[in-house]
């Protein structure tokens, strides 16, 4: 394999993520007076639904046993103001990468490496952490971006990899993705792309089979364990 290109989920991966969407989540449900407060406990539960919105249906209907039709046409609405409370906690400096992300995108660089981005969350989220961390959009760095509304089926799904792989113009065999949930390892498995698991604060007590190698964080892996 000639390795050509990173691929990076987000959420979980690059930083950590969820504690600020949890927050947001549930700032929005104040907003609309729902008097839903999501604990990090039922978080952790409530991520395995991948995608904000499908993830405010799965506990309307798993948790609250609400099959509310009117309230289901509110959810677009719902999850645009948690998208806009994340994107102002990130912009207001919540988050930071975590340990060796950015000393594994500098090798990368000086190998030549292309990066590229595959997650289930928006675009304005991607956006939102790369002008916090690096002050610039994500396109910037990374040369292709897939993003969790722009497929059918979110993640496990392989749907997302294979379209950054499509806007890549590569192989999965050319590429490593780097992934902190078992949903994610398993999109990524799913595209044929060898992957790197790093679990996250919210993905402790997930699986990762099938991973390539499995490391608590990125200062303890370098490209060369791959070889
Ligand atoms: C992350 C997700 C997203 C985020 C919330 O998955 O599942 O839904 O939790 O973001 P991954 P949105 O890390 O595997 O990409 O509310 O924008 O979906
Ligand atoms: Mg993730």
């Amino acid at each position: 394999m000639t390795l050509k290109a990173l691929i990076f989920d987000v959420d979980g991966t690059l930083a950590e993520t969820e504690a600020v969407h949890l927050q947001a989540f549930n700032l929005a449900f104040k907003d609309f007076e729902l008097g839903w407060t999501w604990s990090e406990q039922l978080y952790l539960e409530l991520l395995k639904t991948t995608g904000g919105k499908e993830r405010i249906k799965a506990y309307m209907r798993n948790h609250l046993n609400l099959d509310d039709a009117a309230l289901q046409t509110q959810i677009p609405q719902i999850h645009k103001m948690k998208t806009n409370h994340y994107v102002r906690l990130v912009s207001q400096g919540a988050l930071k990468l975590r340990p060796g992300v950015q000393s594994l995108i500098d090798t990368a660089l000086e190998e030549e490496l292309i990066l590229a981005i595959a997650t289930t969350t928006s675009r304005a989220n991607v956006d939102a952490l790369a002008m916090a961390i690096w002050g610039e959009p994500a396109e910037a760095l990374f040369a292709a971006l897939a993003c969790g509304d722009e497929v059918a089926h979110k993640k496990p799904a392989p749907d997302v990899f294979l379209l950054a792989l499509e806007r890549l113009g590569l192989n999965a065999a050319d590429c490593i993705a780097f992934e902190d949930s078992e949903n994610g390892l398993k999109s990524a498995r799913g595209a044929g792309i060898k992957t790197v698991a790093i679990p996250s604060r919210f993905s402790q007590n997930n699986g990762f089979k099938g991973a390539a190698i499995c490391v608590p964080e990125f200062t303890d892996f370098a490209l060369a364990d791959l070889d």
